[in-house]
């Protein structure tokens, strides 16, 4: 993409409204109103930012703690990352049938002669606890930063998940027998029953493999959703579907038939493994629209309201996803913007996929580096630090939610741009900012003006390579300049044209973080993608997300 220069219109507004940050307060219990997780309490939306933190592994206590004190990662997770919640995993077998071995006893099983040295200098007072107790441990800390915990049970026998033939997959597998997989829960549900700050359960990770199917899905995950509920009648209870934790269609044609009381929640994961990397590449903007679609068809319907009874909604966690982080896998770079896109435009309750930069043992490694990881190999710093810039914007609480199953007036937009993180700011120049001090506008249909929200100021194309204008009524904010259509499949892109009638896209300028318009990028000139197309067409996803206060 080339940065051209461009001429500046400055009209000296002083833009007067600006997106709010939502803090993170929230008390607990937790609850759910329609698709939204609520504050018990309060009744007030509290938006699930959570890292996923692996502690499911043969040694059975959360990762790093050989390479940093939990004290500190702790700390590091909200306030130089700014998540608020953590989804810790774990296994089944871990309850059932190691709870009383130390860390210590643990380690030593694997012959982990430097990681134990690690522990003993990092955080020396959990090498003769129980693992169970080291874990309590790890969430009390996670709950003194007032963060919040989501356990998963990942698997049963402590090791790497996941694949079809591991043993781990579905309910009668060699290491999946039902009644210990329920027991363990219960004695989850058990062990944090006063424990606030463990807001959910998730009841198992990843179901798969030959054998699944529905009719045992409702049998099980039923049974021991009632009896986590009994034990626990705080927690919420988090279901996953078949296939990866990809599907839950089958819930269109047969609800689930207990209801919990408002302490229900689906969670789905959504990657790119397995896609075809040139359709990623040179179909970008309409492989993103398929994948997109098949996300909402399996599972993300769940947050939709399929007719005047909103209370069919409920909420739905996207409990992994994630990427490379060191931005050398392009066909992840393309699925994680597209993802983003529409993570921020339907604001979903999420956790990222991961926080470790490296495991203990995994798949026979010893102190083995993972480059989905926050942390890096050492544990010291971040991997990537764009990355806690482009997840800053869905951290944040987009929609406050609703009151009663009534849906709250959509009152303006942002313009949120995902392959940044960054919105359009308050300047009068059209530059990036922080989605926190976002500007706001009001676009009433497609086709119609964009205007700065309680204002007649609406944006104009000027000509390509040039940032629009903010143009006053008179300026005729209904003529084709101000008129701005979504296009392309993946619905990401906004055009209008120039005084010569040529359609132009919105873009932002590498170079100067400002808004421009340029020729549409992997468009034809009747604005339809084109069969294949070299360039990024990321670089002009610009999405209006819906806010409100
Ligand atoms: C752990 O120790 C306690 C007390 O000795 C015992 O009751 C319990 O059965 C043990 N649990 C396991 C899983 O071995
Ligand atoms: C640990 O070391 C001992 C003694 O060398 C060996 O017999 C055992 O197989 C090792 N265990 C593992 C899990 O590597
Ligand atoms: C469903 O799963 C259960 C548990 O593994 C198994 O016993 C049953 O045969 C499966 N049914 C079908 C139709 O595959
Ligand atoms: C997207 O889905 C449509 C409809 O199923 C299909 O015809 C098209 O080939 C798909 N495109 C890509 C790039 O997968
Ligand atoms: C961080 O991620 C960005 C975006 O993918 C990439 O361009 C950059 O090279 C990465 N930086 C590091 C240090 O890995
Ligand atoms: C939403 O807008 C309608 C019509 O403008 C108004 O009657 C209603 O009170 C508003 N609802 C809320 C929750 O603000
Ligand atoms: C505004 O532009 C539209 C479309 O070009 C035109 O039909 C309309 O007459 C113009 N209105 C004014 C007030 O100039
Ligand atoms: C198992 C566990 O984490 N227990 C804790 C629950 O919360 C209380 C009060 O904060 C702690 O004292 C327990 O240790």
């Amino acid at each position: 993409m080339s940065s051209s220069p461009f001429t500046l219109i400055v009209f000296f507004l002083i833009f007067p409204f600006v997106f709010h940050y939502h803090s993170h307060s929230h008390s607990f219990p937790l609850s759910t109103s329609s698709r939204w997780i609520i504050d018990e309490l309060s009744g007030d939306r509290v938006k699930l930012a959570c890292v996923n933190w692996p502690g499911h592994l043969h040694v059975m206590i959360p990762e790093g703690l050989h390479k940093k004190p939990m004290k500190s990662i702790t700390s590091d997770i909200a306030d130089v990352m700014g998540f608020n919640c953590v989804r810790l995993t774990w296994a089944t077998y871990m309850y059932t049938r190691y709870s009383n071995l130390t860390v210590s006893e643990s380690l030593d099983r694997w012959n982990l002669t430097a990681v134990k040295d690690g522990v003993a200098k990092n955080n020396p007072e959990v090498l003769e606890m129980s693992i169970v107790e080291a874990q309590n441990a790890v969430v009390d800390e996670i709950g003194k930063r007032k963060l919040m915990v989501v356990l998963d049970n990942h698997i049963s026998l402590p090791e790497w998940c996941c694949s079809d033939n591991d043993g781990n997959g579905f309910f009668g597998d060699a290491d999946f027998e039902p009644d210990e997989w329920v027991r363990g829960l219960v004695a989850v549900a058990r062990r944090f029953k006063d424990n606030l700050s463990v807001v959910a359960m998730s009841m198992r990770n990843e179901l798969r493999g030959p054998r699944q199917n529905v009719t045992t899905w409702y049998d099980y995950m039923q049974q021991a959703a009632t009896a986590i509920h009994h034990e626990n009648p705080q927690i919420l209870v988090i279901f996953s579907g078949l296939s990866y934790g990809t599907n839950l269609r089958f819930l269109k044609s047969q609800p689930l038939t207990i209801s919990l009381d408002n302490k229900l929640v689906f969670e789905s994961h959504w990657y790119s493994f397995g896609q075809p990397r040139e359709d990623w590449i040179f179909k970008t903007n309409e492989y993103c629209a398929n994948v997109t679609k098949s996300f909402m068809d399996n599972s993300g319907f769940l947050l939709q309201q399929v007719n005047d009874q909103d209370r069919t909604r409920v909420p739905l966690f996207l409990s992994e996803f994630g990427l490379d982080q060191r931005g050398e896998n392009e066909m992840e770079n393309r699925y994680f913007v597209c993802l983003l896109a529409t993570v921020a435009e339907i604001d979903i309750d999420w956790a990222v996929w991961q926080l470790p930069g490296s495991y203990m043992v995994r798949e026979g490694k010893v102190d083995v580096e993972d480059v989905y990881g926050m942390y890096d190999f050492m544990w010291e710093k971040l991997r990537n630090t764009t990355m806690v810039d482009r997840l800053g914007f869905i951290q944040t609480k987009i929609q406050l939610g609703v009151d009663q199953d009534r849906p709250l007036n959509q009152t303006s937009y942002i313009f949120y741009h995902p392959l940044s993180g960054l919105c359009v700011g308050p300047s009068h120049d059209l530059s990036m900012t922080s989605c926190r001090q976002a500007s706001r506008w009001s676009h009433e249909q497609d086709g119609g003006s964009i205007r700065l929200a309680d204002t007649n100021y609406c944006l104009t194309t000027v000509e390509q390579g040039v940032s629009p204008t903010i143009s006053l009524d008179d300026v005729n904010c209904s003529s084709p300049e101000s008129s701005w259509n979504v296009v392309s499949s993946s619905k990401h892109h906004l055009a209008s044209k120039d005084s010569r009638g040529n359609n132009l896209c919105l873009e932002v300028d590498p170079s100067s973080l400002k808004i421009v318009t340029n020729k549409c990028l992997c468009l034809d000139d009747g604005l339809r993608d084109v069969l294949k197309c070299d360039d990024n067409p990321q670089s002009q996803w610009l999405k209006l997300i819906p806010v409100n206060e």
